[in-house]
Order: structure tokens, then sequence, then C-alpha cells
């Protein structure tokens, strides 16, 4: 396959001429040309970890993201689901600019400005702890009610709840942008009693919930979070709601015996959506957001209590900020390769669908001041990653009709069976791989889908057989899958697999097809919390100031957690962490 796009330029005031023609050829000297260090920076050698004024200034000459995009090109980074971030992200002043794009797509030909700029080593490399030492004897540079570490949706909803509770909030985020692996979420939130489920008469219980849930984590879950995380979905919806999130849209992941999954309207991916949201109410909240900000330590007094964390900033080096409260909503360890081989060795290796940031920072935090580990090895490998990428191809795509079938163009297992099942089916497979097939009717009713195209990842064919000769599937296979999955539609019974939902016939052409394969997508397993949230030690008493939410933790979702529960998850259990936070920092002031 290949990829049409050639090039994309930063903006359009830039020539290629112009900025490849300067001696240093990076950004810096670029601009340094054009007006000396200060028509970047207020003081040289002075830059926020954030790098905010720097940004402003980017943004008050080429305009933002939306004046930039160009309705030209067809992929345009500045119209990407990363959202509004810091130009500098990818555009650095000082050195080879980074594409973030390519940590995930495999985008062929994408030339950035000053590309030929020299790299430099990485900022936060390694751990320093005589520098973290240092910080800590030369005692707090400021102090706060509550410190969030990680800006995902975990983090961002605990750091919301907690101001809107009446703290102060330092939120600090070790990447270069906001969002986590939260921003990559396309599937949505399972809720159970929304007006949305009302509207389309949708018959759920919240026990009916529960039993899925726990059903789906092998009855590994802790059942107590699990009757939290039914019981206030609904309110989480719309707490979403009245942040400025549209969750219309329902449909039916694998495991859930109804429609409960929440997502905007026309099925646009859940994560990109939220994150924006969430980042625009963080900013009208008041909410102190640092970016390029990794919290090195938690440091706690002599009788165990959190007293705060080291941040090793990017400009600003290592400094200890005091708080009574620390919230961990870290992520998960799901690109870590080295933690993955340790604790799931089965698994080492595989590709995974997580964003560069999951690297279980928080579990090693936690760890090192005596937390206790539920579940740390149960890491989920979602069955559809596409296959020459590391993109995720949504079980939307299976709920909404997909059928998938092995490298001959046989179906081999229910396509709507929990993910941990789909998996293996597909490791038992020939070469370890499936296709996912479905017709042009799915394709118009699947915004996610349009934008898999955009992305050149679907095989495309007026008939089912041409179908199995792009792809190299056995024609009168696929065509006699497609028959027979066509008969046990219209009979409404699946006769091979028992497959509980078809929503659509596979009949009008064209047909699609995309590779997918197994993928690193979630770990279950984390800092065990309790009902409020609060980090539990290894006698399983709280660690007293210390929360934690999302993907950091374990116990929700057992051995296996179901598409929809993480969204949920971080929002419910984001505004529980953080709303206990700020009580318990407000209260012992
Ligand atoms: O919750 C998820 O991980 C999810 C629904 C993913 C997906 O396949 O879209």
């Amino acid at each position: 396959m290949k990829l049409t796009l050639l090039s994309f330029v930063l903006c359009s005031i830039f020539s290629t001429a112009s900025w490849a023609a300067n001696d240093k050829n990076d950004l810096a000297s670029f601009h340094k040309e054009m007006g000396g260090c200060k028509s970047c920076h207020t003081q040289p050698g002075k830059v926020s970890d954030s790098e905010t004024y720097e940004n402003q200034q980017c943004k008050s000459c080429h305009g933002e993201y939306s004046a930039l995009a160009n309705p030209k090109l067809k992929l345009d980074p500045h119209a990407s689901h990363l959202g509004d971030i810091n130009c500098t992200s990818c555009h650095k002043g000082h050195e080879k600019p980074k594409l973030y794009c390519n940590e995930c797509h495999s985008f062929k030909g994408l030339e950035m400005p000053f590309n030929s700029a020299q790299s430099k080593e990485p900022w936060d490399k390694g751990w320093d702890n005589d520098a973290i030492s240092k910080a800590i004897a030369a005692g707090p540079k400021e102090t706060t009610d509550v410190i969030v570490v990680g800006a995902g949706s975990a983090g961002f909803n605990a750091a919301i709840a907690a101001k809107k509770a009446g703290a102060q909030v330092v939120l600090l985020e070790k990447g270069p942008f906001s969002g986590g692996n939260s921003m990559l979420a396309a599937g949505g939130y399972n809720a159970v009693g929304t007006a949305q489920q009302k509207e389309h008469k949708v018959d759920d219980k919240i026990e009916w919930f529960v039993e899925d849930t726990m059903k789906g984590g092998r009855y590994a879950n802790d059942p107590k979070l699990v009757q939290i995380l039914a019981e206030q979905s609904a309110d989480g919806i719309k707490w979403l709601e009245s942040l400025g999130a549209n969750m219309d849209d329902l449909k039916r992941s694998g495991g859930a015996r109804v429609d409960r999954t929440h997502r905007p309207t026309g099925g646009l991916s859940v994560g990109p959506h939220i994150i924006d949201v969430l980042r625009k109410a963080s900013v009208k909240e008041g909410v102190d957001t640092r970016l390029n900000s990794k919290v090195v330590k938690l440091v706690i007094d002599e009788d165990q209590k959190i007293v705060g964390v080291v941040v090793h900033g990017k400009h600003s080096g290592h400094y200890m900020i005091a708080a009574k409260s620390v919230v961990l909503a870290t992520g998960g360890y799901g690109f870590n390769k080295e933690m993955v081989a340790f604790y799931r060795p089965t698994f080492k290796g595989m590709t995974s669908s997580n964003n560069i940031t999951s690297t279980g920072d928080g579990i090693e935090l936690a760890k090192a001041i005596g937390a206790s580990m539920t579940d740390i090895d149960w890491v989920q490998a979602h069955p559809t990653v596409g296959k020459d990428s590391r993109i995720l191809i949504s079980e939307t795509v299976r709920g909404v009709g997909a059928i998938m079938v092995n490298k001959d163009g046989n179906r081999f297992v229910s396509e709507l069976t929990t993910r941990d099942k789909a998996s293996d089916a597909i490791l038992k497979q020939p070469e370890q791989y499936a296709w996912l097939v479905f017709d042009n009717e799915l394709y118009k009713k699947a915004k996610m889908v349009q934008g898999y195209d955009h992305l050149d990842m679907l095989e495309k064919a007026n008939t089912v057989s041409e179908l199995a000769k792009i792809t190299g599937m056995k024609e009168s296979s696929l065509e006699k899958t497609v028959s027979n999955y066509n008969r046990y539609f219209k009979q409404g019974k699946d006769e091979e697999f028992a497959r509980e939902q078809m929503p659509l016939p596979l009949e009008k052409a064209p047909f699609y097809a995309v590779k997918v394969a197994p993928g690193i997508h979630h770990t279950m397993g984390g800092v065990a919390i309790d009902t409020k949230a609060e980090v539990l030690d290894i006698q399983s008493k709280p660690l007293v100031g210390l929360f934690a939410a999302g993907e950091v933790t374990g116990g929700v979702h057992g051995y296996n957690r179901l598409g929809g529960n993480a969204v949920a998850d971080t929002v419910i259990f984001g505004k529980i962490a953080g709303t206990n936070a700020a009580k318990h920092a407000l209260e012992t002031k």
C-alpha cells in the first residue's frame, strides 16, 4: 500500500528554499536572522517547561492550527487527532524536529522544515538519584493542595474535580503535549441508565453492567470497584456533557449484552473529542497544567504520608513541590517493552496500540514508597491492531457488522467475543493475523472507517472474489464465508460461531478488507486502590495522601477489560480521586 502524501510544510510563509538555506539549519537560527532570540523568547535561557510564551509567539505569527491546516494536503498533522497542542511539541527550536505522527503511523515521505538540524540527547533520559536527593534536601520550591501526575483523561478529570472542590491544583505531564493514551481511544464510554439509552429504547440495568464486566474480567475484578463503575457511569456521562462533550451515539462493544458504549454523534472516535473538551475545561477551571514535567519521586515523611513530589522539568531541572495530596494518573505500561516482557513474557516483542507515554512510570513511583499492586501481570492484547502500523482498528468495526477471517478467507471465532478470546483465536491462525471484511453499507455508516481509508489502510474491490485476489485469500473460501454469513444474517442465527448480533449483511459493493493482528492494548493490573481511590500499601492500608485513577490502577477490570470500560474508568475514578484528594488536602491544612 502506498501513501500518496509526498510532503507537508509547517506554514505557508516558509518556502523550502528559505528554511533550507540557513547554515545551522534549525528553527532558532532561522528566527534569529529574522529578529533575534527575542522574536521567540522573553529572556533566552528563561523558558518555562510548558514553553508557553514561545508557543504564543508561534501562534501570534503563524496563526492557530485551523488556519495552518492545508485542505489541499491529504494528511495534515495540523488537523490531526492530537488536537490543539504546542507547536514546539514537533517543531523544536534548537534541534531536529520530531514528527510525532510517525510514532504510530508509518507515513512515508513526510518532510519537516529544518529536518537536517542536529539531534540532541533527550532531556529526560534516565533517573538522576543525585539530582532527586538534592531537590528534596533543598525543600519545596512551591506549595499547592493537590498534584495530579499525568494529563490523560483520568488526570484531567481528577484535576478538574479537585479544582471544583476548592483545591489549588498543579497537573504535571511528562510529554510535550497532554492527552496520554486516552487521546487515542477509539471506541467509547460504557454507561447504564443514560438519557441516550432511554432515547434508543435500550433496556439495561446496573446489575447487567456489573455482571458483564465481572464475566469479561473472569471474576478477578474487585466487585466493589465494578459496582462504583456501573453505578456512577451515567453521572460520568452527564459530567462530560456539562464540560462540553457530545456522547450521543450508542453502540455495543464485545462482552456487553446491550448497546451501552457512548461516543460522539456520527461515530467519531471518543478519545480526541473528550481530551479536547477536558483540555479546554481545565483551562477554564484554572488548573495549572505543566508539560515537559516528569515526576521522578513521590516524597513521603517519616509517617509514610505524602508531602509532595520531585519534578524533573525540561528547562527548570529538578525541583520539589509540596502538597498534601497526590493523584497518580500516569496510565499503564503498554508501551514499555521491558515491563511487558517482565510481567507478561508470552507477549514479549508484541506490537502496541498505546501512546508512547504509556511507560508505567506511576507503577514504579508507587512501588518505591511501598504501594501494593493488583494483578500487575495482566496485559490485554487487542485483537485488531493494524498489521502494518500501530493504529487500532476499533472493535466498533466488528460491532457495526464486519466479519473477521483468516488468511484463507475463513471465519474462525465470533467477532463479538471478548478481546482475550479473539486475540488467542487469531494467534492460533496460520501466520497469526486476520482480515476484517465489510461492505460499503458499513463504510458509509462508520465514520472512523472512512478515517482508516484516508490513512490508506484499506484494501478495496468491486466483488468479493476480487477482494480475495487482492488480499491473497482463497477466492472460493471467502465467497463461501460471505454467502454463509449473509444467510445467517437473514435467518437471525449464526450457525457456526453464535455471533450475538449481526447488524448488516455483506452485500453492497465495494467490499473492503483491513489486515489486523493482536497488539498490547491495556494493562489491567496496577496500583491497588480502595473505593475512595486511595492507594493501598502492602498491608492494604491507605498510603495517606496518595490517590490513583485510570490505567495505573488494578482491580477494576480483572483479567480482561471490556471495550468501553477504560474511558468510563478514567472519568469515574478520575473524578473520585480528584474530589477525595481535594478533601484530604483541604481538611489537613
Ligand atoms: O475500550 C476500548 O479499548 C475500545 C472500545 C477500543 C476499541 O476497539 O475501539
